[in-house]
């Protein structure tokens, strides 16, 4: 993702692309508002929004499904093929979902979250990469403001119970970890049978009508179809934490439920976008107390974080010759 300007530059043929830009930006989010479809960019030009060029435009269908807390619904987000990829990936990896323990910014186990899961870093591979770019097109907002991927996987009544992603504790919103979460994308992977919906106990509205769980009808709901991506924000438009972005997933009683979360922050992840490209693909740990966590037997038991965020400690890469 390079770093250019907001607009392509130059000449009478860059202020006419650049007004095109700007009407088809501005139809997009009339558009989204509006729970219509996006509106296409002109012609075949690239579609500038902001921070570069896109290598994959989306030009799916959004749905506003409530403006508190600001929640939309991208129809088809994600092909079969790429849930399925994805669900194939992580299964051999599933562990244990684990919570922040809000004192030290750590993960810990906990009995509200009952889901199995798995984590990749940003651009494992190519289909990642490749949805990590579309995130960025329909978010608007760059991929190096994303986390890894979080792999959820619910079954048997699994469940995670109502909760924040914004931080409570200082450490996860450090310059490092790009500030407070701005934004949860949830893409679904599977439909599940019964259960499994996604639901906000302290939306302005609630759901109802057939096929939603008891748990479902407390809040507003949203139910799991394969390929569709849920965005949420956590913050308001005035930057302060949204106390009704509370949410969590019903538990999951028929069929499986599969998943992808991606956080996205109010600032770069992992470092300022330069910093990022300096190091992509470099062997480094996320976090200063990774060797000591390596040392005390974490990458073992807490495989899932810790292969993420201590990849150097856990021995996953070997570094290069600068780091
Ligand atoms: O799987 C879901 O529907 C909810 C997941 C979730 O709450 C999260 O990843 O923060």
């Amino acid at each position: 993702m390079s770093g250019s300007g907001i607009l392509p530059r130059g000449g009478r043929r860059g202020a006419a692309l650049r007004a095109r830009c700007v009407a088809a930006a501005l139809l997009a989010l009339v558009g989204a508002a509006a729970g219509v479809g996006v509106a296409p960019p002109p012609g075949n030009e690239p579609f500038h929004v902001g921070y570069g060029t896109l290598q994959e435009e989306w030009r799916g269908e959004v749905v506003r499904l409530s403006w508190r807390p600001r929640a939309f619904l991208f129809k088809r987000f994600l092909s079969d093929e790429e849930c399925d990829h994805l669900t194939r990936l992580s299964r051999p990896s599933l562990t244990k979902s684990t919570v922040v323990d809000m004192s030290t910014g750590k993960p810990m186990d906990s009995n509200t979250r009952t889901s199995k899961g798995t984590f990749f870093q940003r651009g494992h591979d190519a289909v990642i990469k490749r949805i990590e770019e579309r995130v960025a097109a329909a978010t608007m907002v760059p991929v190096e403001n994303q986390e890894g991927l979080q792999m959820l996987h619910y079954e048997d009544g699994q469940k995670y119970e109502p909760h924040m992603d914004w931080f409570m504790e200082k450490y996860n919103q450090d310059e490092v970890h790009g500030g407070q979460r701005l934004m949860t994308l949830l893409m679904y992977l599977s439909t599940p049978e019964e259960g499994g919906e996604t639901v906000f106990p302290d939306a302005e509205f609630k759901s109802s009508g057939p096929g939603l769980s008891d748990c479902a009808r407390k809040g507003l709901a949203n139910k799991p179809v394969k390929g569709d991506a849920l965005l949420f924000y956590s913050l308001t438009p005035d930057g302060k934490e949204d106390p009704m972005s509370l949410h969590g997933s019903c538990p999951t009683t028929k069929g499986e439920k599969w998943s992808a979360t991606k956080w996205i922050h109010v600032n770069a992840y992992g470092g300022s976008a330069a910093e990022q490209k300096a190091k992509w693909g470099d062997c480094v740990d996320a976090n200063e107390s990774c060797p000591g966590w390596a040392k005390r037997g974490e990458c073992a038991s807490n495989p899932a974080y810790m292969r993420q965020s201590c990849r150097l400690s856990c021995g996953e890469c070997k570094p290069s010759k600068h780091a």
